[in-house]
């Protein structure tokens, strides 16, 4: 169905624009629907991968329940600008939250947050901001008992069932012929499954702890990649978006996913793995930022940040490594490696990560 004829099914009522695809994220396909008049509300129209979020309808309720939860805060506050600040839904003519197509997709608009634009690269000072913006976006979820929303996707974070996915991706190819696609990719990077089983046991501590009752859940943002924030013109962040994840998780998953990202010389996906570092700086200015919004911390939780970081780049070099072996079917890919590039180059991260554990752990505690 044209992208036009969704947007007739939604409460807008001024006048807009063709919608435009907008080439960002790995998941859902989104388009920007410019007003036809200057001034006036654009939007940004997004189709749901329910392939992915199978529970539309939860995480749906899901970006409600945070979206408004932090409307109100911003609202009591007496803040500025909130419809830049946090994203606004905009519901169907008959109300509801999204529209399932007769196709069978599932479609949702937000207004657009403009001007603004995102980056893949940040400043000290830029990092310092979204650390203190990341806080505060917890800070204000912090009141809302972990378990007010659903998991939109089951296990996400949860490393032991991703090294589980895994094994079944091993076990499924070991047993395809010699000749076959999958089986050779499984052959040839023997040595990744190598780093990644030696490291299995300490990168499940997490969930060790929450079972022993150590450790709590919160609402997290579950991918605070830095293209997950948008910046104004100045390079202050402004807006926290990609919310299909917002779910119960660990405080400091959030933390790393945002190093993971952010703190790394090289790209995610970079095909030159000396351009892998941890970026100190970054890490220290991200951190002197969270630290001073995130007040909420436990000892425990505080002392978990540089683990936080190693586990979300070895989480993302599993979900890498599994859909390689799987065939592709989970991430966009832009070229036949991709996946097994994603791959290296979250591992080396690790492996860097783990070289400058120490070196964190005094940036934490001298801050
Ligand atoms: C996916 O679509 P995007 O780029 O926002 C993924 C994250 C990964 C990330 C890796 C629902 O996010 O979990 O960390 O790619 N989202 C989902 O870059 O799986
Ligand atoms: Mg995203």
């Amino acid at each position: 169905m044209k992208e036009t004829e969704i947007l007739k099914h939604f409460a807008i009522w001024n006048e807009i624009e063709q919608p435009q695809p907008l080439r960002v994220g790995f998941i859902n396909d989104s388009f920007v629907v410019p007003a036809k008049r200057i001034g006036e509300t654009s939007y940004c129209l997004q189709r749901i991968n329910h392939n992915i979020f199978k529970d539309v309808e939860g995480l749906m309720r899901n970006i409600e329940i945070v979206t408004s939860h932090i409307r109100e805060k911003l609202l009591i506050a007496r803040e500025e600008n909130i419809e830049r600040k946090v994203l606004h839904l905009i519901p169907t003519k008959e109300g509801k939250l999204f529209y399932k197509s007769p196709d069978g997709n599932y479609w949702r608009l937000y207004v657009l947050v403009e001007p603004a634009t995102s980056q893949e690269k940040v400043t000290p000072k830029a990092a310092e901001l979204t650390g203190e913006a990341f806080g505060r976006f917890q800070c204000q979820l912090a009141d809302l008992p972990f378990n007010a929303l659903c998991e939109s996707i089951p296990n996400f974070h949860n490393m032991e069932f991703r090294l589980r996915q895994l094994d079944e991706a091993i076990a499924e190819a070991a047993n395809r012929p010699v000749s076959d696609v999958r089986r050779k990719r499984l052959e040839e990077s023997r040595d990744i499954v190598e780093a990644i089983n030696s490291r299995r046991e300490r990168m499940c501590l997490a969930e060790i702890l929450f079972r022993e009752g150590k450790l709590r859940k919160h609402i997290n943002h579950c991918d605070t990649k830095v293209n997950n924030v948008l910046f104004d013109e100045k390079g202050r962040p402004i807006c926290i978006v990609d919310l299909d994840t917002v779910m119960p998780g660990f405080v400091f998953s959030d933390f790393g996913d945002f190093m993971r990202t952010a703190a790394n010389t090289g790209a995610e996906d970079d095909p030159n793995l000396d351009n892998i570092h941890v970026d100190l700086e970054i890490f220290e200015a991200y951190t002197r930022g969270y630290l001073k919004e995130a007040t909420f911390l436990t000892p425990l939780e505080k002392e978990l940040l540089p683990y936080g970081c190693r586990l979300l780049s070895y989480m993302q070099t599993v979900r890498f490594f599994t859909d390689w072996l799987n065939g592709d079917t989970y991430y966009k890919i832009a070229y036949p490696e991709h996946n097994l590039v994603r791959t290296k180059a979250q591992l080396r991260l690790v492996e860097e990560q783990e070289k400058v554990e120490e070196q964190m752990k005094s940036i934490i505690a001298r801050l």
